[in-house]
């Protein structure tokens, strides 16, 4: 997959992108990542990439030129993107559906805002699409396109080592994670879950499933629409629900 990010602050990027699962798959050639700098796109002498708002107000916008400049150059060096992403806390939700949506893509372009905002015709007419990650307002675009670059990158075949594990992540699931231990069994007189010790791995598995279903009912309801897999958590669920009623009398 080939990923291009434009952005003004192209170190701290490229930074992130070195480190860790990511920087292994950038360097192992499963992923290309190129970072671009926005100044490099500007004309002028002093590099120019935002200024007043029309109409008055605080703050400075992203201006269109630099912006065009850098898609239409990525476009020559690197071929059509299948899409133009724009990081906005305007921008639609981003999920783990939507980061498989994206990992399917074999090309997409990021642009970081940064600034009070982007001209509008930046999102009408460059950007095919713009993604929020949360919320909350952050003071430029470079965080949320790490986050979409990274959530995206461990979709793609061979990037993080054990297919299986990323095949049972909690958000692929539609559920939360189960409860994990490790050694020793016992710690300041706290101990481990005795199924977890016994070997029996048919019931170590029904105690995960059933476990990984009660905290999605107690802190995510709203996921377990799609986490009902099978006539089994099915099962698991009613048993955890009568329980709750049992519980709330
Ligand atoms: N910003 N999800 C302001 C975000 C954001 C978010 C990006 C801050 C764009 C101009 N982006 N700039 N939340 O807060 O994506």
């Amino acid at each position: 997959m080939k990923v291009d990010i434009v952005t003004i602050f192209p170190e701290m990027v490229g930074a992130a992108l070195a480190t860790g699962i990511i920087g292994r798959a950038i360097a192992g050639g499963r992923l290309d990542v190129a970072v671009h700098d926005l100044r490099d796109a500007t004309t002028d002498r002093h590099r120019v990439v935002d200024d007043v708002p029309f109409g008055g107000g605080p703050g400075m916008v992203l201006k269109p030129e630099p912006l065009f400049a850098s898609v239409e150059a990525i476009r020559a060096a690197r071929g059509e993107p299948a899409a133009v992403i724009l990081t906005s806390p305007d921008g639609r939700r981003f999920t783990h559906a939507e980061a498989e949506r994206l990992s399917r893509l074999p090309h997409v372009v990021v642009l970081c805002g940064r600034y009070e905002g982007v001209d509008e015709r930046v999102r009408q007419h460059l950007a095919t699409e713009e993604l929020s990650i949360g919320d909350y307002v952050l003071t430029g675009g470079e965080l949320p396109a790490l986050v979409i670059v990274d959530a995206v990158a461990r979709l793609l075949p061979g990037v993080v080592g054990d297919e299986q594990s990323v095949a049972r992540d909690s958000f692929a699931r539609g559920s939360l994670d189960f409860p994990q231990y490790t050694r020793p069994a016992e710690f300041r007189g706290l101990g481990v879950p005795p199924v977890l010790l016994s070997g029996h791995h048919r019931e170590i598995e029904r105690w995960r499933r059933r476990e990984a279903l009660r905290r999605t009912i107690e802190r995510r309801p709203d996921l377990l629409k799609d986490g009902v897999r099978d006539r089994d958590d099915a099962a698991l669920l009613q048993e955890l629900l009568e329980q709750r009623e049992k519980g709330a009398e």
